[in-house]
């Protein structure tokens, strides 16, 4: 059996739990036999950084250390890599970052690159290692030796991945939380999106939507309540709510579950993939919020980007969620190649329209130009955006803030502005600079509200807690 080593590099912001990609890769391993030890370097309470990961690695001597790579943080982890290169007999690359350029990983020292899910590659990589698969049949594998592995499709059946809470005994849980409690994550039900907009990077979990059971969804859900006390699921799918049937039959069997009595959940889905006549049966099975892909209120954006939906359909969505009485999440983007004063004032008017139905507004959003997405590849050699993630400097590390209404005064402005990929002229950078504002102070008005309603509802509660005390 192989001892594997899995590393997150750090990212700009830190994670309140473990990621869920590197979680799956870590409990099939574990599934399979494998001694697993995994560490996030963007964990709120790590108490080191790369050399730290340098010496677990000198400690626990891995046969396979295997990287996480996103492309925000990629130098860091080739930084890193080099410095684990001593410490492995296999050093691999997977992730967000290696799915779309398997050969930049090979180029800076990792022996594969392993592109898409990486559930059934990591397996075979760990059996390598102990004698029992050849290295050449490892599936979607970018060699360094120039080698490619044979392609597998997207997994089909996603209830054969092992539960990512598997996995949780491979991390040192006190990086994310003081007493070491498991800080409750996301899950996924389903992995892909039917859409096809032209700045999106989802090339991992793709274009086909394919979807857990019910039954396995629900058996997830029972174990993370029994064992890990979590009551509220926030599922992180790319489209929750892209197959009716499914929908509702997840629904129904959330509901129908003693076990899962009284919890809630939370997810994301495209806002034209919202049909109001659902969010009924959603509600009643515990939904508390969703979180609306919109991006732009400008119909000819809105075509540019592939976007395919018109901004009437997003206010009756977004407003049937509110009188539902769920939390309101709605996502814009700024400065996309094209974009006018026009278009962001429209964008800017749909935001108003919203405000009263938002609780919140995504933070920031400018567009940056993931390599991969159809809008890097047309204008790649316009604005010469070739390699910027290699570039430190172009990703900055955002500094720790815990402070709720102080963390929305740092989203009023967004860096990645000031890194100017689409050249923008000063009009429409001072507008993409006001609608970033615009959803911060929204948000900012959205928790202050609810911190002063916690204040009444404590005072309250003090008032009457102290009238009964004087009646005994
Ligand atoms: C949930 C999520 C988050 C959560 C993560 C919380 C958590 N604790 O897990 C939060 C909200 C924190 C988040 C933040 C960000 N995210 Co995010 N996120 C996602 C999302 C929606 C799901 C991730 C997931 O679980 N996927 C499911 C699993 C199955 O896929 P996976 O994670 O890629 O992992 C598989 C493979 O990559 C591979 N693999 C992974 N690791 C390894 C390691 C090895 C050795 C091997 C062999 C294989 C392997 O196997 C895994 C299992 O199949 C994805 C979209 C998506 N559909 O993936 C975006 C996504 C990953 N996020 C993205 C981005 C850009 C970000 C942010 C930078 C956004 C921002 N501007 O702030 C931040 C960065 C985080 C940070 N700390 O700074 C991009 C990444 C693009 C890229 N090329 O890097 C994605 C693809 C979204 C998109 N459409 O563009 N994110
Ligand atoms: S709807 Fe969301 S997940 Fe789907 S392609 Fe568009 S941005 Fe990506």
């Amino acid at each position: 059996m192989a001892r594997v080593l899995l590393i997150m590099p750090r990212l700009p912001q830190r994670m309140g739990a473990p990621y869920l990609g590197q979680l799956y890769v870590a409990a099939s391993l574990i599934a399979d036999g494998h001694e697993v030890r995994c560490l996030d370097l963007g964990a709120p309470h790590v108490p080191f950084g790369v050399d730290g990961a340098v010496a677990e690695a000198e400690r626990f001597k891995p046969d396979m250390i295997g990287l996480t790579l996103f492309t925000y943080g990629v130098a860091q982890g080739y930084e890193l890599a080099a410095k684990l290169r001593a410490h492995t007999r296999l050093l691999v690359a997977g992730g967000p970052h290696p799915t779309v350029l398997p050969e930049e990983p090979v180029a800076h020292g990792f022996d594969v690159a392993i592109r898409g899910e990486g559930e059934v590659a990591i397996v075979q990589l760990a059996q390598v290692l102990d004698g029992r698969f050849q290295m050449a049949d490892v599936v979607n594998s970018y060699l360094a030796d120039g080698g490619r592995g044979p392609t597998a499709p997207a997994i089909p059946d996603l209830d054969s991945c092992a539960y990512p809470h598997t996995a949780y005994s491979a991390y040192d849980l006190s990086h994310f939380s003081p007493g070491g409690h498991v800080v409750p994550g996301g899950l996924m039900t389903s992995r892909g999106c039917p859409a096809r907009c032209t700045f999106c990077a989802n090339y991992v979990t793709g274009r086909a939507f394919r979807f857990r059971s019910a039954a396995d969804v629900i058996a997830e859900m029972i174990v993370l309540r029994r064992d890990y006390q979590i009551s509220t699921f926030p599922f992180w799918d790319d489209a929750f709510t892209a197959n009716r049937p499914r929908l509702n039959e997840l629904c129904d069997a959330i509901v129908a579950e003693p076990a899962l009595a009284g919890i809630t959940w939370t997810c994301i889905t495209p806002g034209n993939m919202v049909k109001p006549f659902d969010l009924e049966r959603m509600r009643r099975a515990g939904c508390v919020a969703i979180n609306f892909g919109i991006e732009s209120g400008d119909k000819r954006m809105l075509k540019i980007i592939q976007k395919g939906q018109r901004p009437e359909h997003i206010i009756a969505a977004v407003k049937a969620a509110k009188q539902e009485g769920m939390q309101t999440i709605v996502n814009f983007m700024f400065g996309f190649p094209g974009e006018d004063t026009e278009s962001l004032n429209n964008t800017l008017a749909l935001m108003e329209t919203l405000a009263p139905h938002t609780d919140y507004f995504n933070t920031r959003g400018v567009l940056v130009p993931f390599p991969g997405t159809a809008i890097y590849d047309q204008h790649r050699d316009t604005y010469d955006l070739e390699g910027w993630w290699r570039d430190p400097a172009m990703v900055p590390i955002e500094p720790d803030i815990t402070d709720p209404v102080a963390a929305q005064e740092a989203h009023e402005v967004d860096p990645t502005l000031a890194l100017d990929f689409f050249r923008y002229s000063d009009d429409v950078r001072d507008l993409i600079a006001a609608c970033v504002r615009y959803k911060a102070l929204h948000n900012k008005a959205t928790i202050e509200t609810m911190i002063a309603s916690a204040h009444k509802a404590a005072a309250a509660y003090a008032a009457e807690a102290g009238a009964s005390a004087s009646t005994m």
